[in-house]
């Protein structure tokens, strides 16, 4: 296997460009694209509780350039373009040179690194706005996903202070979906919503701005996506720096992430059951009482939920401004004011859910081969036949195991 080779993902596009492109290359012909569900996740990463003005103005959808005829994918690279309704890049009085870098923006050290004074060389491409972009890849990628059984759920767990309990589980996901979209911070807990919303209203009165917690679990992945042969193959290492890419996100953990640094591995490790009744389950029989590592051990999918937890930092364009240096006259100065958001952990989450399920989808397609739909699915379907029927027995020739075996 050569790792990370099947699904490619780029995005082009400035904030104020004339629109945000992404191209998908890799996903098998004859998948059906599910444009409306894509669409509904591009409407969910524009809302939230405490975002600016610039979402009043868009109207995120997506139109298909290439790869899909009639509703289903080809094989083709694919080509989904997003369009700005507030473009105005090349309008110099609309968008204005910015010589004063915001701290914790990409603003400073893009600057230097192109060699110019002019933040917004760097601020077009390093918004946040390219997640639209890339949340489109990744329900595409979903769409796939979801034809083999795999779910993914995102929510807002935690603001400052304000942290929910819940412990999303695979039979509850109709009700966990309707109480975290009838949030308006994403939260699927009404008591931690309302916290939040509160804390989010006092940080717009500061003039200041609020990050958070966002939490992404896959649910239906078979045992065995990933790899531990090479660093890169690693799924948890995978997600980890697809979620760590994500604009404003400081930190991730898989499962029980940094609270294994304050318990013994009795209390770490999920201990291994087995039910011969449960093999059509994703872990094919295979159980833990407790889901500890996150569905992920050794750099691979272990049939228990996979679990993503991201800290986004407080955005950093502040009303109130910080202390900078104006890049021209070296003379300290306030940061420069763009328009922004108070807080947008809610879109974050959203483009969490999207860009987790991408690298699934990637790992999915690395483990399971097939140029169309058909043939992946008898890919995956022969993996399955297999792995139930563990432990295959060598053939008498000495060749490849081969799948007659008894029921152990
Ligand atoms: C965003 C669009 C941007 C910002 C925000 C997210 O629009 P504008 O700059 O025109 O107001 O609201 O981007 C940032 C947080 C950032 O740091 O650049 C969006 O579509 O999500």
């Amino acid at each position: 296997m050569t790792p990370m080779s099947t699904l490619l993902l780029r995005t082009a596009g400035e904030s104020h460009g004339p629109a945000l492109t992404t191209l998908v290359d890799g996903l098998p012909a004859g998948l059906e694209v599910d444009v409306a569900f894509i669409d509904g996740e591009l409407r969910r990463r524009q809302g939230g509780y405490g975002r600016g003005g610039r979402q009043k103005i868009e109207s995120d959808a997506v139109t298909f350039l290439a790869g899909v005829r009639r509703g289903r994918t080809t094989g083709a690279p694919i080509v989904m373009q997003i369009p700005n309704r507030d473009s105005r890049l090349d309008d110099l009085e609309r968008t204005p040179p910015v010589y004063r870098p915001r701290p914790g923006h990409a603003d400073l050290a893009g600057s230097v690194k192109w060699l110019t004074t002019d933040c917004r060389e760097t601020l077009e491409r390093a918004s946040a706005r390219e997640t639209a972009a890339r949340s489109a890849g990744g329900a595409l990628a979903r769409c796939l996903l979801r034809a083999f059984g795999i779910e993914t759920f995102g929510f807002v767990r935690g603001l400052l202070d304000a942290e929910t309990g819940v412990q999303p589980l695979p039979g509850d996901l109709d009700a966990l979906r309707a109480a975290r979209d009838a949030s308006e911070v994403y939260c699927p807990d009404d008591a931690v919503s309302e916290r939040m919303i509160a804390r989010i209203r006092q940080a717009k009165v500061d003039k200041d701005t609020v990050g958070g917690l966002a939490e992404t679990h896959v649910f239906g992945c078979p045992i065995g996506l990933g790899s531990c042969t090479h660093y890169d193959a690693k799924l948890d290492g995978r997600l980890a720096g697809a979620v760590m890419s994500i604009q404003a996100f400081k930190a991730v953990e898989i499962g029980l992430g940094r609270e294994c640094a304050h318990r013994p591995g009795s209390e770490v490790h999920d201990p291994i059951t087995y039910d011969a009744s449960d093999r059509d389950t994703p872990g094919l029989g295979f159980a833990r009482a407790s889901n500890n590592a996150g569905g992920i051990e050794g750099g691979m999918t272990n049939g228990m939920p996979i679990v993503v937890r991201g800290t986004m930092k407080p955005i950093s364009t502040l009303l109130r401004g910080l202390p900078s240096v104006d890049l021209n006259t070296k003379k300290p100065e306030h940061s420069a004011y763009e328009r922004s958001d108070v807080c947008a952990l809610s879109a974050a989450s959203v483009v969490m859910e999207n860009v987790v399920a991408f690298e699934i989808a990637r790992a999915f397609l690395e483990k399971f081969a097939g140029d169309s739909m058909t043939e992946l699915r008898a890919s995956y379907e022969a993996y399955l036949d297999l792995a139930r029927r563990l432990p295959l027995k060598p053939p008498a020739d000495g060749g490849g195991l081969e799948a007659e075996q008894t029921e152990a």
